[in-house]
């Protein structure tokens, strides 16, 4: 037998524990020693009941992951659920922890099951690209009714056991150690003549309006397709027969498992964990952090404060004046009022937190005992300098010194303080308490464990880290300044803000560029043009229409007009009339005649751009990784998980028939559509960027 699974006699009951950590995925050892127990227990004399439960941290997380794309081996799951539901003994699985996918299918052809009251269960398979496809979609209806398993299918939503006890997946809920509880219980059942309980012959779950479901599923997807076609294997559930219906699962499964969608989430779900994981820091002990300091108590302070203050840090913010500490302290009340409303915290923690945890002051003396400080203040290299002479003096010796600045140079930032070893950029995305990402920036004289406390901190906060070089900025912000361009190019030539919108938002971006500027305020466009307008190369092409808007004092959604006009108490905006006018009047000048789009070419040049910009980040060192291109972009940009970020699209699309656009491209723009080297290179050599991601560039 498989050393994956322990088995072990108790009385009448044999127990199989399984061992594979960290999350007893089902890999084929696992299967096989599933297999083998079942039937080293029904070849055992006096055996009548089989438990199964799982050692450590979990039940069963689901099927192996990594096992995905390769080729199939014996025994496959659904086989083996099959096996253990047919089984002449009575089956009970004891879980806790979680018990996911594959795993919670495994619990389902179990004859009854035991929760612990602190376990979770689901059926995350969408959120992977597939589907349940071992009998989840056909047996959990059969428990809950159609509409509750649509719900969690189509969520894939961790569920609280005493839930799960309330929809009828789980039998009973009881805190103990799992085999004791387990074998109590089997105990129970077996002296009770309990019967074997086959849920695959229960009766099928009354149907619901199908098409009405699928077309919402769909909908809310933005472009995903895994939920919706879950609805579809849990209708077969309702109106075939179970063993029909399970080819009919097994059909949409294999359907699923062939798309770019699955590469994408699988992608997305190995490199969301791996990113954070840098070899050089292998071994570097990150310095102690119990307190943090925050400098500036605008929007970005707050939420910086905020996050900090939920995840259990003491927070010392300094503000100039004393009215606007008190502006401040409104603004990081407010937003824990959000946390308590959705029941993040309670009463008691937010009153501790507003009063003992937060200390706003206008001294900078009051910093002298933090560990770490991070500055949010106004992006002016002038100011910055001052607020870091000043950290300089008054922080303990061995305190980080972090920057928020989005694109300002950090080796600059640190040449201002006596201690550049300590000095490191912290960018944090707006709102900072509920962005997931940090873009950890690493100066010249960063030291290892300065780094290394940058991405404790971030996971601390419960964020997506990842590590980037100095430049005008950074990862996110100069990759987006490029497909922003491109955006804007169109619109020159003769697309619409709208329709570059609506192509985008259509290809699954969370929104288009032109309505991020507006929510994001288009005088921040407006200041960065006038920035960079004395570096700008004579061949660079800056549309300016928008600034005669900006001009008005209109800045998108804050002032209530941009791109789209806003109507107050609503969310979303109508396209603004005067726009067509402004680009007009700007095409005019410039001698150019628009000309159509089609939505496929839009999407072709943004990602394009975003795509040869960011072989560019990775080929200067700015980001290591392609895959920590991705990563940002997903959780800091809005980009479609579905599509596991910029990079992991254009393998998807081969490289050299990226580049070949990029070169058509150039023809019209030499400038702008300059080719990466290293895209060429990878296009040349047959590589991809999925390839570097596994041996980096030296
Ligand atoms: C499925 O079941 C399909 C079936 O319906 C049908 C088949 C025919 N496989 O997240 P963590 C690794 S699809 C392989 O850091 P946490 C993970 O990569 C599956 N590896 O810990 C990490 O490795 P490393 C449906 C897996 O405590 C380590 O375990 N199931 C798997 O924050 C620790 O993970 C899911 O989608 C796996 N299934 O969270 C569940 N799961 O240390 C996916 C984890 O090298 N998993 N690993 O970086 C999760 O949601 C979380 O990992 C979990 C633990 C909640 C389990």
């Amino acid at each position: 037998m498989s050393d994956k699974i322990a088995y072990s006699r108790h009385g009448d009951i044999a127990v199989l524990r399984i061992q594979n950590p960290p999350v007893n995925a089902l890999s084929q050892a696992v299967r096989q020693g599933l297999s083998d127990g079942m039937a080293r227990a029904e070849a055992d004399d006096g055996v009548r009941a089989v438990l199964i439960l799982g050692d450590g941290r979990a039940f069963i997380a689901g099927a192996d992951i990594t096992e995905f794309g390769k080729p199939p081996m014996e025994p496959n799951l659904p086989d083996l659920c099959t096996r253990i539901e047919a089984s002449p003994l009575l089956v009970v699985a004891s879980m806790h922890g979680v018990s996911l996918g594959g795993g919670l299918e495994v619990a389902l052809c179990a004859h009854y099951r035991i929760a612990q009251p602190s376990a979770r269960v689901g059926l995350p398979e969408v959120h992977l690209g597939i589907l349940p496809g071992a009998g989840g979609t056909q047996r959990l209806p059969r428990l809950t009714g159609a509409e509750k398993a649509v719900e969690a299918i189509t969520t894939g939503r961790h569920i609280k056991a005493p839930e799960a006890l309330e929809m009828g997946i789980v039998d009973r809920v009881e805190e103990g150690d799992p085999e004791a509880v387990g074998l109590a219980y089997t105990q129970e059942l077996l002296d009770q003549n309990a019967p074997r309980r086959s849920v695959s012959e229960m009766p099928a779950a009354e149907g619901i309006d199908w098409d009405a479901t699928y077309d919402a599923v769909l909908k809310k997807g933005r472009g995903q397709i895994s939920p919706a076609t879950a609805v579809r294997a849990v209708q077969a559930a309702s109106e075939l027969p179970f063993a029909q219906g399970i080819l009919r699962e097994r059909e949409l499964f294999m359907e699923l498992m062939n798309t770019d969608q699955r590469k994408g989430m699988i992608h997305a779900f190995f490199n969301e964990r791996a990113v954070s994981n840098l070899p050089e820091l292998k071994g570097v002990e990150p310095r102690a952090l119990q307190s943090i300091g925050v400098i500036g108590g605008g929007t970005m302070g707050a939420g910086i404060a905020t996050a900090a203050l939920l995840s259990g840090f003491g927070v010392v913010l300094i503000e100039m004046k004393d009215e606007f500490a008190a502006t401040a302290r409104d603004r990081i009340a407010g937003n824990l009022q959000g946390a308590l409303k959705r029941g993040k915290i309670n009463q008691a923690k937010y009153d501790a937190l507003t009063t003992q945890t937060l200390t706003v002051s206008t001294n900078y003396d009051s910093l002298s005992d933090v560990d770490l400080v991070i500055e949010a203040v106004f992006e002016d290299m002038s100011v910055k300098r001052e607020v870091f002479g000043k950290l300089d003096a008054a922080c303990k010796s061995g305190c980080v010194l972090a920057s928020n600045t989005s694109y300002l140079d950090v080796n600059e930032i640190a040449a201002c303080t006596s201690r550049p070893a300590d000095v490191i950029g912290l960018h944090f995305f707006s709102p900072a308490h509920v962005m997931k990402l940090l873009e950890v920036v690493v100066a010249d004289q960063t030291a290892p464990d300065v780094v290394a406390t940058g991405f404790a901190l971030g996971k601390a906060l419960g964020k997506v880290s990842v590590r980037a070089g100095v430049c005008d900025g950074f990862i996110g912000n100069r990759i987006l300044a490029t497909y922003r361009t491109a955006a804007d190019h169109m619109v020159l030539d003769g697309a619409t803000p709208y329709q570059i919108d609506k192509a985008l938002t259509d290809f699954g971006f969370a929104m288009g560029p032109f309505a991020v500027a507006d929510l994001a305020g288009l005088d921040i466009g407006w200041m960065t043009r006038k920035r960079k307008a004395p570096d700008r190369h004579p061949q660079e092409r800056v549309p300016t229409y928008i600034d005669r808007l900006c001009e008005q004092g209109h800045f998108g959604q804050k002032t209530g007009e941009g791109y789209y006009v806003y109507e107050k108490g609503k969310r979303g905006g109508t396209p603004n009339p005067k726009i067509a006018d402004l680009i007009a009047a700007e095409q005019q000048e410039l001698g150019i005649t628009p000309r159509p789009f089609t939505d496929q070419e839009i999407v072709r040049r943004y990602m394009c751009a975003m795509v040869n910009e960011a072989a560019k980040v990775v080929g200067e060192g700015i980001a290591r990784r392609p895959l920590d291109v991705d990563m940002t972009l997903l959780f800091g940009y809005g980009f479609p998980r579905y599509w596991g970020g910029p990079m992991k699209w254009a393998d998807i699309q081969g490289l050299p028939a990226v580049l070949a656009d990029i070169e058509s491209y150039a023809k019209e723009d030499a400038w702008f559509w300059e080719p990466a080297p290293l895209l060429k290179q990878l296009a040349s050599e047959g590589r991809t960027f999925g390839d570097l991601n596994k041996e980096p560039l030296k």
